[in-house]
């Protein structure tokens, strides 16, 4: 079979482990490798490879064997040192393994000298992710964001492979021929298929996006329920707005987005929930580039319910991940309710450790706490919105109409060089209509 790098054809399905006995009976007999370099923390590195074992699982392997090792550097044509190298292909031999995963990104150049030492195939992190991806994509919007993520892991582990075979051969006269043109064929019908693929998911977009403007329209605010993956986003969905969306112990059990609305009897109002894709460390970056549609979802929210694992005993460095992919995403002005859940399984005392404000515990399998999270959520709505002024020049004043489609406008003044409009915004609104805000310089020109 050839290596995941080199699977052109197979884009649209798992490209990494077996995509046929595997998740049935016969299981792929694994060796997962933990890398980090002496400067990194050691507890990171071991919870990483633990996380990898059950994405390995989750993907339908069996662990026959883990090892780590911390370097000075990474090695340029094998990540780990030659020592490892040998140490490892005895370990393989002895437990049968037919494959092995690196928890660490690896060049093609790397993946192909390992293979070809250790003689099974050889996997990184992203690939598994992936690959579990592609097993979870139902609908057509997640399968096309797939096909695109994986094309685009491909794409440059498919030069990097080639260019490390013509280094061996010294270069110049006598590699190029009908190699570089068998790769080029390769890498162009990759790039039409990623063009096609972009276009499609546009389109996902596009009316993605007049949904959302339509719940705009009718003033709806909306909550995008984010975090780690397995942390009970789903299940906490289907409590609040009664619903039967796919909750399952399992790493990444949701794909696609679903939104559903949430009465919050507190404040009497309506509300929408969105539960999305989870994150865990490591995110592939070609993953969140494929995923734009989905992830749009959470961008254009009003408010964010991060829910955590009170019960998983890496909770804190879970929280880390996800608050630092919120910052990536630029979502931080965005309010955010932390939702501590399962505190049905955690020792009481773990609620002591945390620190984040709002906060809410519950336990979405019991029910405990979810009075209190939607009291919460209606406050939240409350304080959201603030009444501001904005001036409209005469030239621009046929926008008013627009921006009372988008919210309620409380009063309207006539200027002489314009209309004075107050409005109640949310931040997302805000950052939209910003260049209409009163400031100093406006009011000279009102
Ligand atoms: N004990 C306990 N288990 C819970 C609770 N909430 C969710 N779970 C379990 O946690 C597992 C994951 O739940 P999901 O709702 O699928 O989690 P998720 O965050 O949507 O996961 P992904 O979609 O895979 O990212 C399931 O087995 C749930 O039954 C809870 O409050 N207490
Ligand atoms: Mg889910």
């Amino acid at each position: 079979m050839a290596p995941a790098w080199n699977r052109t054809k197979e884009a649209a399905r798992p490209v990494g482990l077996k995509s046929d006995g595997l998740r049935g009976s016969s299981k792929e007999r694994v060796v997962v490798i933990g890398v980090g370099l002496k400067t990194e923390s050691f507890v990171e590195l071991k919870e990483s490879l633990c996380e990898l074992e059950e994405l390995a699982s989750a993907a339908g392997a069996e662990i026959v064997g883990s090892i780590t090792q911390c370097l000075t550097q990474y090695n340029p044509a094998t990540l780990i040192g030659t020592g490892k190298v040998e140490e490892i292909k005895n370990m393989i031999s002895e437990a049968q393994a037919s494959l092995v995963i690196v928890d660490h990104q690896l060049s093609g150049v790397q993946a192909r000298n390992l293979e070809r030492e250790w003689g099974v195939r050889v996997l990184d992190r992203s690939q598994v992710i992936l690959d579990i991806f592609a097993m979870r994509a139902h609908t057509h919007e997640g399968k096309l964001q797939v096909e695109l993520a994986q094309m685009l892991d491909q794409l440059p582990r498919m030069v990097d492979a080639w260019m490390g075979s013509l280094s061996r051969q010294g270069g110049g006269i006598g590699t190029r021929g009908p190699g570089e043109t068998a790769l080029e064929m390769d890498r162009r019908r990759i790039r039409d298929r990623m063009k096609l693929i972009r276009k499609q998911l546009e389109t996902v977009r596009k009316h993605r996006s007049q949904h959302r403007a339509s719940r705009k329209r009718a003033k709806v605010p909306s909550f995008a329920i984010i975090g780690y993956t397995n942390s009970g986003k789903s299940t906490l969905l289907n409590l609040l707005t009664q619903s039967q969306v796919y909750a399952e112990n399992q790493l990444f059990a949701t794909l696609d987005p679903t939104t559903r609305k949430v009465y919050l009897p507190d404040g009497n109002m309506n509300a929408v929930l969105t539960d999305t894709v989870g994150f865990i460390r490591k995110l592939p970056p070609n993953l969140i580039e494929a995923f734009k549609a989905t992830l749009e979802e959470s961008a254009e929210a009003d408010i964010l319910l991060h829910v955590v694992d009170l019960s998983n005993p890496s909770m804190l460095r879970q929280m880390e991940v996800v608050e630092q992919l919120i910052k990536e995403f630029h979502w931080d002005s965005k309010p955010v309710i932390t939702v501590f859940n399962k505190i049905d399984s955690a020792p009481f005392e773990k609620q002591f450790q945390v620190r984040a404000f709002p906060r809410v515990f519950v336990s979405a399998k019991t029910g405990e706490g979810i009075d209190r999270l939607k009291r919460v959520m209606a406050e939240a709505i409350q304080a959201l919105y603030q009444e501001v002024e904005l001036f409209f020049p005469k030239a621009e004043e046929h926008r008013i109409f627009e921006l009372g489609r988008e919210t309620q406008i409380t009063r309207r003044e006539s200027a002489t060089q314009g209309t004075v409009c107050y409005a109640h915004m949310t931040p997302t609104l805000l950052s939209r209509w910003k260049n209409y805000l009163v400031s100093e310089e406006s009011v000279e020109r009102i």
